[in-house]
């Protein structure tokens, strides 16, 4: 395993001295945001990590490895690179046997950050349920994996351009905590109300870390789904993204974009139909979102010091 797993300095250090590490994807980069606000918000995040205490791992496949925290060359190199492949459970193996770079999704950062050793993982808004998925049969593996991978996954919610009253029942059939942050309602992602209960609720870093490790000595499988509301500063208010979700989706259609493309088309589409400002909350919730896992990773290093 050590072979495959390629570590940061900085990544390694915090591991062998049980400090707080946070998961970072790379997806996000390659296919969520364009260069080169991907590069600066990939920057900021990791700044954001430090500053609130813990050790970011940035995840991506290069040159045959899982790469455990990423320089700020190679930051830029993802950001600017064309033909990077978005990796999935699926898609992994195939990625490390031919030699190709990819940008690990919610799915493969977990399996990574699990074969690290890292507890929490911080990013924007988890694959889910397409809308028309009763004919698409589009859900995301980001579902299952958060069902059998036990990593701690901070996100704004689920992405608004899915079907949210799907992704929340697909969610609960395959037994996956998901846990609202300072208020009852699941956030959509860009607005901080989507009109749905959350089946959970914790306000603090250190039940959502309890709550993690008595998930490992229960012996379940699988990780945490934390829904933190956008800041209210940040937000668009669900009437005015909502029109522009429609739109994007329309667009989609009448393009016939299917498959791992709907996603990132999405948002490009969103970008534009917002004049920027889906980027804008997007930055926003990540950087909440990492603040936010690192108070997380720093609880669940102090608890298990106190009750190994
Ligand atoms: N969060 C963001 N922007 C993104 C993503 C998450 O703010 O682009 C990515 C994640 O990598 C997630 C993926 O796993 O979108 C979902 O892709 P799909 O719907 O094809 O499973
Ligand atoms: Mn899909």
């Amino acid at each position: 395993m050590s072979a495959l797993l390629a570590f940061s300095d900085e990544a390694r250090r915090a591991l062998s001295d049980a400090r707080p590490l946070v998961a970072l994807e790379s997806t996000i980069i390659t296919h969520g945001m364009p260069y080169p606000q991907n590069v600066e918000t990939a920057r900021r995040v990791e700044a954001q990590v430090r500053a609130a205490g813990a050790v970011p791992a940035t995840i991506a496949v290069m040159a045959s490895r899982i790469r455990i925290g990423l320089s700020d060359d190679e930051l830029e190199t993802l950001g600017r690179a064309r033909e990077v492949m978005k990796l999935s459970r699926a898609d992994l193996a195939a990625c490390l046997a031919s030699g190709r770079t990819g940008a690990t999704t919610v799915a493969a950062t977990m399996i990574a950050a699990a074969l690290a050793g890292i507890d929490v993982f911080a990013t924007g808004g988890i694959g889910g349920v397409h809308r028309g998925a009763e004919s698409s049969f589009d859900i995301s593996a980001d579902l299952h994996e958060l069902a059998q991978t036990r990593v701690t996954v901070v996100s704004a919610g689920a992405k608004a351009i899915l079907d949210l009253p799907k992704t929340l029942e697909v969610l609960e059939t395959l037994g996956v905590p998901v846990i609202a942050v300072g208020q009852q309602e699941f956030p959509a992602f860009w607005s901080r109300s989507s009109g749905l209960v959350a089946p959970l609720r914790l306000d603090s870093a250190g039940e959502i870390a309890a709550a993690h490790l008595l998930r490992a000595r229960l012996r379940l499988p699988g990780g945490q789904l934390i829904a933190n509301p956008i800041p209210h500063e940040a937000e668009i208010p669900r009437d005015e993204i909502v029109p522009a979700i429609e739109a994007a989706l329309a667009d989609a259609a009448r393009q016939g974009v299917v498959a791992k493309a709907v996603t990132p088309f999405l948002l490009q589409r969103l970008f534009e139909r917002t004049q920027g400002r889906s980027l804008a909350a997007n930055i926003a919730l990540v950087l909440d979102n990492a603040r936010l896992a690192a108070g997380i990773a720093g609880e669940i290093v102090r608890q298990r010091q106190i009750e190994p």
